[in-house]
């Protein structure tokens, strides 16, 4: 199909304003927001309903062409960039993103995939109750691309990922058929949770394009804090205190290296209210009970008198909370004014973090003289953004696999939150053991037989062998 005849079908199902074909607009769609992921789409392409994304898929299916589903291009993994063949077509969920309804009594919000992660959240709280997925990114992140990737965000502790908020699920299938479970059901085991192949698939499977959410009480008195701590050992000191002293009501546990506060300082303009520390734990936590800050405060005493804590503050106020987390927020950007930097989203569990990071430093250190790590996570989750800053022309491949090769040897997963998108498609072949590869690709195949779902991310199809 000539690209003339392609838009001129493509302009019947979505209008004339769906289909975004202008190079100079199109380069949105053909570049991640850091720009480290380029390519070249054919045309981007927005749906304003589910029954128009099912057309479109099913012109696309019966011309063998490639679609790239597109949510608010925040990844971090290139999974919603086009290749360089300029023949894929960008799929934008931009202009789904009505919530269809909140239902307080049962706590869910049914919501469409192009919905703002903010918006949706904003949504929640007038309800009286609250959406508790939370990442840098919400302002601009929509709800399709995070259960697309299964985000994960600062509140995975307590709430889970992404994935533990969908209740129901509607999706178009690689094949154009409108598939809609949007059930808000709390139970509802009546045979395969079909929804859980869509969640986390980076749209190489289908296209969600609306869910139902399982919302969640607002915890009205909340407790913000930062706490200088020596070593990574000593902030999972404090962790298990905070686990022991205040449970459940522990919503985030950060670790930021002292240097990853260094950079946002320069590039930000954005202090630490404490002394400097080589680590530094930003600790949240939220009740819909009175009395929290005095059990945090009691927490605080013990952990700086058994020298677990050398130095902390208690946000006083909303604005002071915000300032706090505002130096958590303003990692990644500072990271990247800071000069190349290659990520590594890694998991390890929880107690071996310390060692982790201890091999890791050794290593590169020694690998790649010069370079300079920005470690920061969601310790409370195991999860370190184990971040490398390092010359233009030093081998980041080598750097890759050194730094995934550790994370395999503790137990860990190469990518805990940020997905495999088009990045880490070689490094999860090379270390996730063939039968589980092996069952993903008959999945893949299962359901996009074709192959136009997203190709060339999370996995490669070219060994056939299984
Ligand atoms: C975060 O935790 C994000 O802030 C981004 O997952 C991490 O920039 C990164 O590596
Ligand atoms: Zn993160």
């Amino acid at each position: 199909m000539s690209d003339t005849l392609l838009i001129d079908a493509l302009r019947v199902i979505v209008g004339e304003r769906g289909v975004v074909t202008d190079p100079h607009d199109l380069e949105n769609y053909n570049v991640d927001w850091r720009h480290v992921f380029k390519g070249q789409a054919r045309c981007a392409v927005l749906p304003r309903s589910t029954q128009e994304v099912a057309a479109v898929v099913r012109l696309c299916a019966d011309q063998r062409i490639a679609i790239v589903p597109y949510g608010g291009n925040t990844g971090l993994s290139g999974g919603a960039t086009p290749d360089d063949s300029g023949r894929q077509v960008v799929l934008s969920l931009a202009r789904m993103n009505a919530i269809r309804d909140i239902d307080v009594l049962g706590e869910t919000m049914e919501v469409e995939a192009g919905c703002i992660l903010q918006t949706a959240q904003d949504a929640a709280t007038q309800a009286g109750l609250m959406l508790p997925i939370s990442l840098a990114a919400e302002g601009s992140a929509r709800i399709g691309g995070i259960l697309s990737t299964n985000a994960g965000g600062t509140n995975v502790l307590r709430y889970g990922m992404s994935r533990t908020r969908v209740l129901g699920l509607e999706v178009v299938t690689a094949q154009g058929e409108i598939v809609s479970g949007l059930r808000r059901l709390r139970k509802d085991n009546a045979g395969y949770d079909w929804k859980q192949w869509f969640i986390g698939a980076e749209g190489t499977l289908g296209i969600i394009t609306a869910a139902v959410l399982q919302l969640a009480p607002q915890a009205r008195h909340r407790v913000t804090a930062l706490l200088a701590v020596p070593t990574p050992d000593a902030a999972l000191k404090v962790l298990r205190a905070a686990r022991h002293h205040i449970g459940e009501t522990l919503n985030a546990f950060e670790l930021m290296s002292g240097a990853a506060l260094e950079l946002v300082a320069r590039h930000q303009a954005v202090k630490t209210p404490l002394a400097s520390s080589d680590w530094f734990v930003l600790v949240e936590a939220s009740s819909c009970l009175p009395g929290l800050r005095d059990a945090v405060e009691a927490l605080f005493a013990l952990v700086l008198e058994e020298g677990e804590a050398t130095d902390g503050v208690i946000a006083e106020s909303e604005r002071q909370e915000a300032e706090l987390w505002l130096l958590r927020e303003s990692i990644t950007e500072a990271e990247a004014r800071e000069g190349r930097s290659l990520k590594h989203d890694v998991s390890v569990p929880i107690a071996r973090i310390p060692a982790f990071l201890h091999e890791a430093d050794a290593a590169v250190a020694q690998a790649f003289p010069g370079s300079r790590v920005n470690a920061f996570g969601h310790a409370g989750d195991g999860n370190i953004h184990y971040n490398v800053i390092m010359r233009a022309d030093a081998d980041g491949h080598a750097l890759n696999r050194l730094v995934h090769d550790l994370v395999v040897r503790q137990g860990g997963s190469i990518s805990a939150e940020h997905g495999i998108g088009q990045y880490r498609v070689s490094e999860l072949e090379r270390c996730r053991a063939a039968p589980e590869l092996q069952l993903a690709r008959r999945i893949k195949r299962a359901l996009d037989p074709a192959g136009t779902m997203n190709p060339g991310k999370v996995m490669t199809l070219t060994q056939q062998a299984d």
